[in-house]
């Protein structure tokens, strides 16, 4: 990799390299020969944690002096993945460590595979926060992630007879070399109990006073995010519990020996485990304990660390905003109001005055599962002085809602946010907020016109649209190296590093044939590193030369992995019929956790192994269609996927993938997509023209229409397409489960005869024909070399509006209005 920067301090290498055999005796009383490669890690990374230090303390002393406004990225989930190589590259040393490391006779590539993935998250949107607090950081924005240190983060996914088995993810278990305790920023957070009402005879008004609940300790952890090349380092800030020890021994003084083992048990389980659902909202108790818990440790550190240099509280919004990632932190809303009200004194109007100015809100799905709406038993059990102040937020809105829409009680059953015994997240987060954003130009548009119709035709200033977008110097600069280098030198410069845009410059050699050829080269060798890496992790032989027809993403009905095996199985059935069909053989390759509650994803996560299975051992099909599900899909492997893919399986049901982020990652990896006009897809061929994509399929507006009108019929296309007709049989008669006829039952009922909702609800079979015949130009295409070449070169030449560092700067300009600020050192 090219990697170099002004910058950055000189790094000395002998330094370095004596500072890692010090910590190894430090650390482990081990030497070189001796050590483990885990221990050799360690060694590695707290010398990396050395480098960041200075900066990390010269970047805070900068922000203080600035009196700069933060952003509080407020996220239940970060889905970092493995740090060492990221901040290797941000601190513009990679190149040299791995020479130091080189001389010591060790591969980075093995030293950073002993770092387990930071798994504190699910999917697009744990990850989304990943990259956008590190382009927050290469652009030199004050951001502090706030979220939860999870004992257990995202499970680890094992196939065992091609059933997903989950095992807990121990990640904390070597312990975390770049993480620093700071137990002098504890704070402490109150559960249940009840609210006692003071008259205030000094103040003329009501006191609102909480008392006997239990409480918890927040203590935070900080993990440094380094910016490229700037020598900024921001702060994820994670959370852990700890029980009150004084109030334990004080209780147990007093007797009361049950509250104190009921504090203890409080703690306990609050950070205990991250939630596997992705798009899928549960009510269980403890997801809100957690909410509360980290939001209530966050805005308190928040309020906190603002009255240190400021004396009124009314000008907050100029230094502080929070950004609620999903409504899965909307209790800061009434949390800043708590503090605002019941522990500054405040009158009403003015802290929401402040709080609404402080507060802004993005969508991530329109899922209606996905939204979260908590039973009021549960809300006022557990938050009793929150849930008065959502109750006061609900009234003074529904007046204003009367106001403007008199005796138009849709528009209260729409918008109310207590409605029918559930406090509606979703409707805090847009009446508090002063922004509401979608991730996707399309899905912002479902928004507006469908979804949140009311809200915005009654507040359309507060409604915004921010596409998506990734970090390319995890997901090219670290995930692919050949092709950054590539880039480099073919564009003459390195600064798409910063600059995405400017990738641009490959448009000039896409019809070169040298250039093609080198482009292919690279896309070759990636492909045999994942060969290799699908070797040794599934014990399956792939072809190099075949193509690379990828789906990675969590396992969801609407992203429609059915689809892709259907079709797979078509195939088969095609090519077992007509052993000569002209067909360029194709890897179809999976990945994808299913939540671990989720019965039709985990069976279809069986169906792809079962089909793989008979697939790949057939010897009438001579290879030429493999399948393979890559065990336990996380981000680390990802980096090494996206470089080695030829397609990119973009085919979730349109309307309802709100962006997507894989797509993108893909893109910049010259992957060319296969999907539909869904999410970002649509930006996406926009960005790199229709001729340079396979769309299928219909389109958004035909899939709201036929919802509107309760669904389609199913059982025609059965009848009368025998292709369809016979795989959806397969699904019954045993030939991908060795005679068993009831494995496969409920996904053949789904289509035909469901036992619950409608037929086919994601419109599999509607699309089906479509997907077949976009499958088959893929086929084709690939077939013309330079075509082939050239498309690929054109998605990544086009990827330039999808780094995060875009979206970020849309979000300053528009929101959060933050400054740069300069580090020196
Ligand atoms: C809610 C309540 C209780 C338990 C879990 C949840 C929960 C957890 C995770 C609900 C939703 C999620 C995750 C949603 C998600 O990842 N959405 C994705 O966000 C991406 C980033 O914006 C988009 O690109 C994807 O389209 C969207 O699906």
């Amino acid at each position: 990799t090219v990697v170099k920067n002004p910058t950055a301090i000189g790094f000395d290498k002998e330094v370095f390299k004596k500072n890692v055999l010090d910590n190894l005796k430090s650390l482990f009383r081990k030497t070189m020969e001796t050590a483990s490669q885990q221990e050799i890690f360690q060694a590695v990374a707290f010398e990396v944690k050395d480098l960041i230090i200075d900066r990390w303390l010269a970047t805070q002393k900068a922000y203080k002096e600035q009196d700069a406004k933060y952003v509080y990225y407020l996220s239940m989930e970060f889905l970092m993945g493995r740090a060492l190589g990221n901040n290797l590259i941000n601190l513009c040393c990679y190149d040299e460590v791995a020479e130091v490391l080189e001389e010591l006779g060790l591969d980075i590539n093995v030293i950073e595979d002993q770092e387990p993935d930071a798994a504190l998250g699910n999917g697009g949107l744990g990850r989304l926060a990943a990259c956008f607090i590190e382009s927050l950081s290469t652009l030199n924005y004050p951001v502090y992630g706030c979220g939860i240190r999870y004992k257990y983060g995202m499970f680890k996914q094992e196939i065992h007879d091609g059933y997903q088995v989950e095992v807990p993810d121990n990640w904390l278990e070597n312990g975390n070399p770049f993480e620093i305790k700071r137990p002098e920023y504890t704070q402490t957070v109150k559960f249940g109990g009840y609210v006692r009402i003071e008259w205030d005879a000094e103040r003329q008004r009501n006191r609102f006073i909480h008392d006997g609940y239990q409480a918890v300790n927040a203590v935070p952890y900080d993990i440094p995010v380094v910016g490229y090349g700037n020598n900024v380092v921001n702060v994820l800030r994670i959370w852990d519990a700890q029980p009150i020890q004084e109030f334990n021994l004080a209780s147990f003084d007093k007797g009361d020996y049950l509250q104190a083992v009921e504090q203890e048990n409080l703690a306990k389980n609050i950070v205990d485990v991250l939630y596997p659902n992705d798009n899928h909202y549960s009510g269980k108790e403890l997801r809100l304990k957690q909410q509360y818990f980290f939001v209530s440790a966050s805005v308190q550190q928040a309020i906190r660390k603002y009255k240190e240099t400021h004396s009124d509280l009314h000008k907050l919004p100029e230094k502080v905003c929070f950004q609620l990632n999903d409504t899965h932190p909307t209790v800061t809303v009434p949390e800043l109001m708590r503090i605002l009200l019941d522990e500054e004194g405040m009158e009403w109007d003015e802290a929401w005055d402040i709080t609404t100015k402080c507060c802004a809100y993005t969508n991530h799905t329109i899922m209606a599962e996905a939204l979260e709406k908590w039973p009021v038993d549960l809300f006022m059990r557990l938050l009793p002085r929150i849930y008065q102040i959502v109750q006061e937020i609900n009234r003074r809105f529904l007046i204003e809602v009367e106001e403007r829409y008199p005796n138009q009680y849709n528009k209260i059953r729409s918008m109310a946010i207590l409605y029918e015994g559930q406090v509606r997240m979703a409707n805090m987060a847009i009446v508090a907020g002063f922004s509401v954003n979608g991730v996707a130009r399309l899905h912002t548009e479902i928004l507006e016109k469908r979804e949140l119709r009311d809200f915005y035709e009654m507040m359309p200033e507060k409604f915004n649209n921010k596409t998506n977008g990734i970090t390319q110097r995890r997901f090219l600069l670290h995930g692919n190296p050949l092709l950054a280098s590539w880039v480099t030198e073919k564009i003459g410069t390195d600064k798409w590093i910063t600059d995405l845009p400017l990738i641009k410059g490959l448009e000039a050699y896409a019809d070169d044939t040298k250039a093609q050829q080198e482009f292919m080269d690279i896309k070759y060798k990636n492909k045999l590193r994942l060969a290799k890496y699908i070797k040794e992790h599934n014990h399956i032989d792939v072809d190099p030369n075949s193509i690379y027809d990828v789906q990675v993403k969590r396992l969801h009905e609407y992203k429609r992995q059915l689809l892709n095996i259907l079709h797979v199985m078509y195939l088969y059935n095609q090519m077992k019929a007509n052993p000569q069909m002209d067909f360029y053989p194709t890897t179809f390759i999976f990945g994808a956790k299913a939540a671990a509650g989720y019965k039709r994803a985990k069976e279809t996560i069986k169906l792809i192994n079962s089909v793989a299975d008979v697939v790949n051992n057939d010897p009438d099909i001579r290879g030429r269609i493999k399948v393979v599900f890559i065990e336990n899909y996380r981000v680390s492997n990802a980096e090494i996927i996206f470089a080695a893919s030829d397609v990119s399986e973009q085919i979730s049901t349109a309307s309802k993938e709100a962006s997507g982020t894989g797509n993108m990652k893909f893109m910049l990896n010259g992957a060319v997509t296969l999907g539909t006009m869904d999410g970002a897809n649509v930006e996406i061929v926009e960005e790199v023209g229709a001729e340079n994509a396979f769309i299928f399929g219909m389109s958004s507006e035909e899939v709201m229409a036929y919802e509107a009108n309760g669904g389609y019929h199913p059982e025609e296309i059965y009848r009368n397409d025998p292709d369809i007709h016979r795989i959806l049989d397969q699904l019954v008669d045993g030939t991908f489960s060795h005679g068993d006829r009831e494995m496969f039952r409920e996904i053949y009922n789904s289509f035909l005869a469901p036992s619950y909702g409608r037929a086919d609800q994601y419109f599999i079979l509607k699309d089906f024909r479509s997907y077949a015949e976009a499958r088959e130009r893929v086929n084709k295409a690939y077939q013309d070399k330079a075509r082939w070449a050239k498309m690929a070169m054109l998605n990544t030449a086009n990827s330039g509006k999808f780094t995060s560092d875009r979206t970020i700067e849309e979000y300053v300009r528009d929101i959060w209005h933050l400054k740069k600020v300069q580090v020196t050192l």
